[in-house]
């Protein structure tokens, strides 16, 4: 197989398509996806997980690949044109950016470094750019990419979303679990049923998506029954698997997908699960058969326990009634309750934090992670935020990407968030706290960062006991194992 000059400094021969790159500790399931679909129809690639522009140039030398493609979120694009700059200059190389935030930012193809920018889903894209390249057939009119040549730029539209997500091969795992052996042998694995959401919370990415790729009708997507057990089997069988975590936006959107999910689920799986449902979504009957085919813990956002910020700003629409409704819902089908706060909400203030507090006292959630919001470009909130004139930059110590937005917020209102898991366990704590963070100044630290270390690290010894509990053979095996092959590389 003799591949065209396409521009680079290689003439490649018999070597790699593209290699793509993910900087991030947790993996891409769209670049997983891409190389699964790539695979199917020919083509060869290789995810490497890799932060090192040294290791990168060399892998680039060695494969020799055609393109060298990135998939990047806000928060690490920064550092992906770094490395796209340095390997830019070392190899000449054809650069392709994908993913979230060029998805939602194409201009980033003014970028010296970045000749291709694919917008939203990249399988059908990518074999089209691979094919035509092979033809030696143009490609700069092709659908959902930016293309920069001969210093011109072609914005195409965009692709139509994909319609049957059957047609996908199951993420291709086996680069990462390469790279990190230890992850093969996690207790619980990740797994999703679909694309898209059914809403259009302000300070999630779903919004945007929709106003740019398509009408209501067609962006939310499930695959079928058949398809999602068939994937689980397939893990299961090929890196064993005890439990899985289903990473959808929402699991509880297609009732009679859910029946049949169930249905299928105990019959041909029957290991435990743990998925998010949409507080609306929550109804005794589902829940049941869902409880009896191994749902053990259901994840619901509450963001705020104040109606008016969370319908005005946040634009979900539930009242406090419907969220207690769902959780005891949730308990007494004897499945735990897991929850997400937000903090930081525009127009939030200290006295909302501290109702936020008592509320959650109330609920007592298995698990409770709260964050503080995180003012993405072009999110709805943020707009809002600018119009009410409520964010400022960030110091650039504390940016997690160049220009990042922050609400100002005081001391108290920090310490309290911090503190957040101590008062709604037990109250009487908040005037101390109160008074604690009032002299100590919480804003210069990088306050966002520990309370990510804290919900994660909360989240981790609660799930780490729960599975115990439920499976401590099971567990205390995966974990033994996980930790040799982590030590040793095996
Ligand atoms: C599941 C999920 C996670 C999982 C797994 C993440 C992962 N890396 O896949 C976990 C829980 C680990 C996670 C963590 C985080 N997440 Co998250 N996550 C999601 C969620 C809900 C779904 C992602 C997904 O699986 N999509 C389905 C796949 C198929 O789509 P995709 O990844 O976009 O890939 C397609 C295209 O983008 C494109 N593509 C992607 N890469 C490339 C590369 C090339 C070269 C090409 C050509 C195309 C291409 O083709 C793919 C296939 O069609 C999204 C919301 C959403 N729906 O996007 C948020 C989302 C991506 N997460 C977000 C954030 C902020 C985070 C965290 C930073 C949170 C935190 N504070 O820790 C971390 C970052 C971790 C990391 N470094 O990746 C934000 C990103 C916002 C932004 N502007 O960047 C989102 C959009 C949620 C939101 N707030 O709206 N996340
Ligand atoms: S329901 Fe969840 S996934 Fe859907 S738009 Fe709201 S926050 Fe995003």
């Amino acid at each position: 197989m003799v591949y065209l000059l396409n521009k680079t400094k290689y003439i490649n021969l018999d070597t790699m398509d593209i290699l793509f790159i993910d900087p991030s500790e947790e993996p891409s399931v769209g670049l997983m996806s891409i190389q699964a679909y790539l695979k199917k129809n020919g083509y060869s690639s290789k995810i490497i997980y890799e932060k090192s522009p040294g290791f990168i140039i060399q892998e680039i030398i060695d494969n020799k690949p055609l393109y060298v493609g990135f998939s990047c979120n806000t928060i690490n694009y920064p550092h992906c044109l770094t490395l796209s700059k340095k390997i830019k200059s070392s190899t000449g190389i054809q650069i392709i950016f994908g993913g979230v935030h060029p998805s939602i930012d194409p201009s980033i193809i003014d970028e010296a470094s970045i000749d291709v920018v694919c917008i939203g889903e990249g399988e059908l894209t990518m074999v089209e750019l691979l094919e035509r390249v092979k033809k030696g057939s143009s490609i700069i009119d092709i659908k959902g990419l930016w293309i920069k040549e001969d210093g011109k730029i072609h914005r195409n539209g965009q692709r139509e979303l994909l319609e049957n997500l059957d047609i996908l091969p199951f993420w291709d795992r086996s680069d990462y679990y390469k790279k990190f052996p230890y992850k093969a042998r996690e207790y619980s694995k990740n797994f999703s049923i679909g694309r898209g959401c059914n809403y259009n919370c302000s300070f999630c990415i779903h919004h945007l998506f929709r106003e740019k790729f398509c009408n209501d009708s067609n962006y939310f997507r499930q695959h079928s029954v058949d398809y999602v057990i068939e994937h689980i089997l397939y893990v299961k069988e090929k890196w064993g698997l005890n439990a899985i975590t289903f990473r959808d936006d929402t699991f509880g959107s297609n009732k009679e997908w859910l029946n049949e999910f169930a249905q299928k689920y105990k019959k041909y799986v029957k290991l435990p699960y743990v998925a998010g449902f949409s507080v609306k979504e929550v109804d005794v009957n589902t829940l049941r058969k869902l409880r009896q085919s191994g749902l053990v813990m259901l994840g619901v956002g509450l963001e705020t326990s104040h109606e008016r910020i969370r319908a005005g700003i946040l634009n979900k629409h539930f009242t406090n009634n419907d969220y207690l409704r769902a959780v005891d819902t949730i308990r007494k089908n004897d499945i735990l309750v897991w929850t997400f706060v937000l903090h930081g909400i525009i127009t939030q203030k200290k006295e909302e934090i501290i109702e936020d507090i008592l509320f959650l006292n109330k609920v007592k959630p298995f698990v409770l992670n709260n964050f503080f919001v995180i003012y993405f470009p072009f999110f709805h909130i943020t707009r809002l935020g600018i119009d009410k004139k409520e964010l400022v930059v960030a110091s650039t110590k504390h940016q997690l990407y160049p220009g990042q937005l922050i609400k100002p917020l005081s001391n108290d209102f920090i310490g309290l968030c911090l503190a957040f898991h101590l008062c709604s366990r037990w109250p009487v704590l908040i005037p101390l706290v109160e008074k604690i963070s009032a002299i100590i100044p919480l804003e210069s630290l990088d306050y966002v960062f520990i309370s990510y270390l804290v919900t994660k690290y909360l989240f981790l010894a609660k799930i780490t006991y729960f599975w115990f509990k439920i499976d401590f053979i099971g567990y205390g095996r995966s974990l033994v194992l996980k930790s040799i092959s982590r030590v040793f590389r095996v």
